[in-house]
């Protein structure tokens, strides 16, 4: 059986979708971020020694990454589904899973954590010394990366409507998630990558993930007092 070690509001969803969309029998451990730091909880290091999701269980192995553990489920599991075929498609395929963590995150993760910084307790005649800090660092790297891979993709996605091949894929999924976030901070608008993330998350095997999994968003919110 596949267990799901599914962190609440965390990059897990994307396992859990794509198990729904393979009709895959699996179960979910739910584990619940700390309401102030928002990290994994301990016992997610006793799965994994990073203690971070989504890992999973499988016939006593253990595996770490989204991209992998996608990888892994739809060409053990998948029968040929969510996976194109064709050299040049299939080539595409692997560029995306590996594309969404190692350069799409990247950007995204450092605004966050110059969001954090600014938006954490200090004294207040620190506060628009860290804020000047944070805007300079946005301004300077962060939006102009930003840019330079939405207009990218933009025009990756205007090609087919999908990220690999002429359908649905697995490498749709692992793109899905820092889209989100893109789209969580207003930043797609009304442009293909819109649309393209709209139709995904109109897919019922999406839906079916967050019934089971809980409510979802890419960008967890303290409920720290
Ligand atoms: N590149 C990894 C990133 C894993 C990761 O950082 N997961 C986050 C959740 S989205 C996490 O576990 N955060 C909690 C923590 O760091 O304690 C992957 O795609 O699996």
């Amino acid at each position: 059986m596949i267990i799901v070690h599914h962190l609440e509001n965390s990059r897990s969803q994307r396992i859990l979708w794509l198990l729904e969309e393979l009709a895959l029998p699996y179960e979910i451990k739910t584990y619940k971020r700390d309401k102030e730091t928002l990290l994994a909880p301990p016992e997610l290091k006793a799965v994994h020694p990073l203690g971070k999701s989504p890992v999973i269980t499988d016939n006593g192995k253990v595996i770490a990454e989204s991209a992998l553990i996608i990888d892994y489920l739809v060409t053990k599991y998948g029968k040929g589904a969510l996976k194109p075929s064709g050299d040049d498609d299939l080539l595409r395929y692997q560029y995306w899973l590996h594309y969404a963590e190692g350069s799409l995150m990247t950007p995204l993760l450092i605004g966050l954590v110059f969001q954090k910084v600014q938006d954490s307790p200090m004294p207040f005649f620190v506060k628009p010394i860290a804020k000047k800090i944070a805007d300079s660092v946005r301004r300077a790297w962060i939006n102009p990366q930003l840019k330079l891979h939405l207009e990218y993709l933009e025009s990756e996605i205007s090609k087919t409507g999908w990220f690999a091949g002429n359908s649905f894929s697995a490498a749709d999924i692992m793109m899905s998630y820092p889209l989100e976030g893109v789209s969580e901070t207003g930043g797609l608008k009304q442009t293909h990558l819109a649309a393209f993330l709209k139709k995904v998350t109109e897919r019922p095997a999406y839906k079916r993930a967050i019934e089971r999994g809980g409510p979802f968003s890419v960008i967890p919110v303290s409920t720290a007092k």
